[in-house]
């Protein structure tokens, strides 16, 4: 994903190592970013810094929308975008797919802040593949779509391709909106520009890519890509649902590290580059 560069992070123990159908799954303790999540050799999270994946990923949109009470997760095992979906208290339900239960496992036994997502009532998990699982989706079921998803390699190869979005935007409501994990402005943009047509294509409301620091990603920085589907209008950049306002947000467990209304407006402004690469301008 990323040829000539490298970035490394001292391992102190590694703490289980297994191959599952689909990946290989590693977790280590690092020296610096605490417990580390791999699968196939990529970094998927660290106790860290996966604060600003995790709340961003689920904010961007949630807050973007009023009271949304239908939410899909693709992919995401390790619970922690679930976690911070639960901090919403108009969710109702809050269903998820992910294609690999040793993840799942693997989440539960090493990273209890994360895993804590599943212990939600409202949580419906569903061990399969995303694009199978949307196929069989019913049209207009949810009011926001996360896909915390792997890099474009193996399992995830089909969830970046048309046929995948298409899915996606009819399984949302008229005014729904999706929030796509979408690679690093600096190493991907060929793939940034060619997800950005494809969903200028498929969703007929508005198509934004918002950004984020985590320093454990390559070149410590992710995107996000949100979009809406025909319908009442969403103005992404300025959140309607502020979870400043949001009740339970702030009687959470766990403090937000990252994600305020700040940050949620901030994360939309985009360096001269991208917006000429991608056409944004
Ligand atoms: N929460 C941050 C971690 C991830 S994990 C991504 C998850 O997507 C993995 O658990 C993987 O098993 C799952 N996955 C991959 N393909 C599919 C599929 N087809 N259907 C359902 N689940 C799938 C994301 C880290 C982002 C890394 C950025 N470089």
């Amino acid at each position: 994903m990323y040829a000539g560069e490298a970035h490394s992070l001292e391992v102190e123990e590694i703490l289980y190592e297994g191959k599952s159908d689909y990946q290989e799954v590693l977790v280590f303790q690092s020296s610096s970013y605490g417990k580390v999540l791999v699968l196939d050799g990529i970094v998927q999270l660290t106790e860290k810094d996966e604060c600003a994946y995790q709340e961003m990923i689920a904010h961007l949109p949630l807050c973007s929308i009023p009271s949304p009470k239908a939410v899909l997760v693709v992919g995401g095992g390790d619970g922690g975008v679930l976690r911070e979906i639960s901090r919403h208290t108009s969710v109702e339900t809050i269903d998820i797919c992910e294609i690999d239960k040793m993840v799942i496992d693997v989440s539960k036994k090493f990273f209890p802040e994360l895993s804590i997502g599943f212990e939600d009532p409202r949580v419906h998990l569903h061990v399969g593949d995303a694009v199978e699982f949307l196929q069989h989706t019913a049209k207009g079921k949810y009011d926001a779509i996360i896909v915390d998803s792997s890099d474009p390699v193996g399992p995830a190869q089909e969830l970046v391709e048309k046929p995948f979005f298409e899915t996606i935007a009819r399984a949302l409501r008229p005014g729904g909106v999706l929030c796509n994990m979408a690679e690093s402005m600096w190493l991907h943009t060929h793939l940034i520009e060619d997800m950005i047509s494809i969903c200028r294509e498929t969703f007929k409301g508005s198509v934004h890519y918002a950004w984020a620091s985590v320093p454990t990603y390559p070149s410590g920085v992710i995107g996000f890509l949100l979009c809406s589907t025909e319908g009442p209008a969403v103005d992404f950049l300025n959140p309607v649902n502020p979870i400043e306002e949001v009740e339970g947000a702030g009687k959470h467990k766990r403090e937000l590290r990252f994600y305020n209304s700040e940050m949620h407006r901030a994360a939309f402004a985009l360096p001269n580059f991208l917006k000429r690469e991608v056409s944004l301008l």
